[in-house]
Protein backbone atom coordinates (compact mmCIF):
# COMPACT_ATOMS: atom_id res chain seq x y z
CA UNK A 1 0.00 0.00 0.00
CA UNK A 2 1.18 3.41 -1.20
CA UNK A 3 1.84 5.71 2.01
CA UNK A 4 -0.21 9.24 1.93
CA UNK A 5 -0.32 11.22 5.47
CA UNK A 6 -1.98 14.15 5.26
CA UNK A 7 -4.09 16.73 7.59
CA UNK A 8 -5.62 19.64 7.26
CA UNK A 9 -5.33 22.45 9.45
CA UNK A 10 -7.06 25.94 10.29
CA UNK A 11 -4.59 29.64 9.93
CA UNK A 12 -2.21 28.80 12.44
CA UNK A 13 0.81 29.06 10.60
CA UNK A 14 1.12 32.67 11.67
CA UNK A 15 1.40 31.74 15.19
CA UNK A 16 3.90 29.38 15.36
CA UNK A 17 6.44 31.58 13.82
CA UNK A 18 6.10 34.00 16.04
CA UNK A 19 6.09 31.87 19.19
CA UNK A 20 9.36 32.37 19.79
CA UNK A 21 11.70 35.17 21.20
CA UNK A 22 13.48 34.78 23.95
CA UNK A 23 13.56 36.40 27.44
CA UNK A 24 16.26 39.37 28.38
CA UNK A 25 19.43 40.52 26.88
CA UNK A 26 21.23 38.08 24.86
CA UNK A 27 24.71 37.64 25.33
CA UNK A 28 27.22 38.90 22.90
CA UNK A 29 28.46 36.49 20.63
CA UNK A 30 31.68 36.69 18.28
CA UNK A 31 30.93 38.20 15.45
CA UNK A 32 31.10 35.36 12.25
CA UNK A 33 34.04 35.30 10.73
CA UNK A 34 34.52 37.77 7.70
CA UNK A 35 32.67 36.23 4.54
CA UNK A 36 31.20 33.35 6.13
CA UNK A 37 27.49 33.81 5.90
CA UNK A 38 25.82 31.60 8.61
CA UNK A 39 23.40 29.22 6.23
CA UNK A 40 19.97 27.44 7.54
CA UNK A 41 18.99 26.42 4.54
CA UNK A 42 18.10 22.86 4.72
CA UNK A 43 20.20 20.53 2.12
CA UNK A 44 16.91 18.66 0.01
CA UNK A 45 15.10 16.87 2.74
CA UNK A 46 13.28 20.00 4.49
CA UNK A 47 9.78 20.71 4.13
CA UNK A 48 8.25 22.12 1.10
CA UNK A 49 6.02 25.07 1.69
CA UNK A 50 3.91 26.80 -1.17
CA UNK A 51 1.03 28.93 -0.90
CA UNK A 52 -1.79 29.14 -3.37
CA UNK A 53 -4.68 32.04 -3.30
CA UNK A 54 -8.07 31.41 -4.29
CA UNK A 55 -9.46 34.99 -5.66
CA UNK A 56 -12.27 35.92 -8.27
CA UNK A 57 -13.19 32.28 -8.17
CA UNK A 58 -9.30 31.35 -9.42
CA UNK A 59 -6.37 30.09 -8.30
CA UNK A 60 -3.21 32.23 -8.60
CA UNK A 61 -1.28 29.02 -9.97
CA UNK A 62 -2.12 26.09 -11.86
CA UNK A 63 1.17 24.53 -11.69
CA UNK A 64 3.02 23.37 -8.30
CA UNK A 65 6.24 21.21 -8.18
CA UNK A 66 7.58 19.11 -5.49
CA UNK A 67 10.18 16.26 -4.70
CA UNK A 68 8.58 13.00 -3.91
CA UNK A 69 8.75 11.62 -0.53
CA UNK A 70 8.92 15.05 0.84
CA UNK A 71 6.81 16.78 3.56
CA UNK A 72 4.42 19.37 1.55
CA UNK A 73 2.59 22.23 3.37
CA UNK A 74 -0.10 24.13 1.09
CA UNK A 75 -1.10 27.38 2.69
CA UNK A 76 -4.56 28.31 0.69
CA UNK A 77 -5.64 31.75 0.87
CA UNK A 78 -9.08 32.13 0.06
CA UNK A 79 -9.61 36.02 -0.46
CA UNK A 80 -13.22 35.92 -2.09
CA UNK A 81 -15.90 37.27 0.59
CA UNK A 82 -18.61 35.08 1.32
CA UNK A 83 -17.17 32.48 -1.42
CA UNK A 84 -16.67 29.11 -0.44
CA UNK A 85 -13.49 27.22 -1.53
CA UNK A 86 -11.01 24.60 -0.68
CA UNK A 87 -8.23 23.08 -2.06
CA UNK A 88 -8.44 19.16 -2.94
CA UNK A 89 -5.35 17.35 -4.49
CA UNK A 90 -6.59 13.99 -6.31
CA UNK A 91 -3.47 11.99 -4.88
CA UNK A 92 -2.28 8.23 -5.51
CA UNK A 93 -4.22 7.12 -2.67
CA UNK A 94 -7.19 9.24 -2.46
CA UNK A 95 -8.32 13.12 -2.78
CA UNK A 96 -6.20 15.25 -0.14
CA UNK A 97 -8.71 18.32 1.10
CA UNK A 98 -9.04 21.57 3.33
CA UNK A 99 -12.66 21.97 4.31
CA UNK A 100 -14.91 23.84 2.07
CA UNK A 101 -14.94 27.36 3.67
CA UNK A 102 -16.35 31.14 2.72
CA UNK A 103 -13.69 33.51 2.40
CA UNK A 104 -11.67 35.54 3.60
CA UNK A 105 -9.98 32.18 5.31
CA UNK A 106 -6.71 30.52 5.71
CA UNK A 107 -6.44 26.79 5.09
CA UNK A 108 -3.05 24.47 5.30
CA UNK A 109 -2.37 21.29 3.67
CA UNK A 110 0.33 19.24 4.82
CA UNK A 111 0.81 15.67 3.40
CA UNK A 112 3.14 13.48 1.24
CA UNK A 113 3.46 12.18 -1.71
CA UNK A 114 6.03 9.39 -2.47
CA UNK A 115 4.71 8.31 -6.21
CA UNK A 116 6.22 10.61 -8.45
CA UNK A 117 3.14 11.71 -11.01
CA UNK A 118 1.09 14.65 -11.95
CA UNK A 119 -2.03 15.13 -9.57
CA UNK A 120 -4.79 17.17 -10.57
CA UNK A 121 -5.69 19.72 -7.74
CA UNK A 122 -9.10 21.47 -8.05
CA UNK A 123 -11.84 23.37 -5.56
CA UNK A 124 -14.38 21.37 -4.55
CA UNK A 125 -17.06 23.70 -5.22
CA UNK A 126 -15.68 25.29 -8.55
CA UNK A 127 -13.98 22.49 -10.08
CA UNK A 128 -13.83 23.62 -13.89
CA UNK A 129 -12.94 26.92 -13.05
CA UNK A 130 -10.66 26.22 -10.52
CA UNK A 131 -7.87 23.64 -11.12
CA UNK A 132 -4.65 23.32 -11.50
CA UNK A 133 -1.83 20.41 -10.77
CA UNK A 134 0.21 19.11 -8.69
CA UNK A 135 3.43 17.59 -10.69
CA UNK A 136 5.56 15.45 -7.96
CA UNK A 137 9.45 14.97 -9.27
CA UNK A 138 10.95 11.97 -8.57
CU1 LIG B 1 -14.04 27.53 -5.18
Amino acid sequence: MRRLRYSATLLTLALVAAACGGGGAAPETAPAPEGEAATATPAGDGPVELTVVGERVRFDVTELRVPAGTPVTITFINKDAGIPHNIRIAGPSGAIATEVEPGPVTQTLTFTIDEPGTYEFICAVHPTQMVGQLIVEG
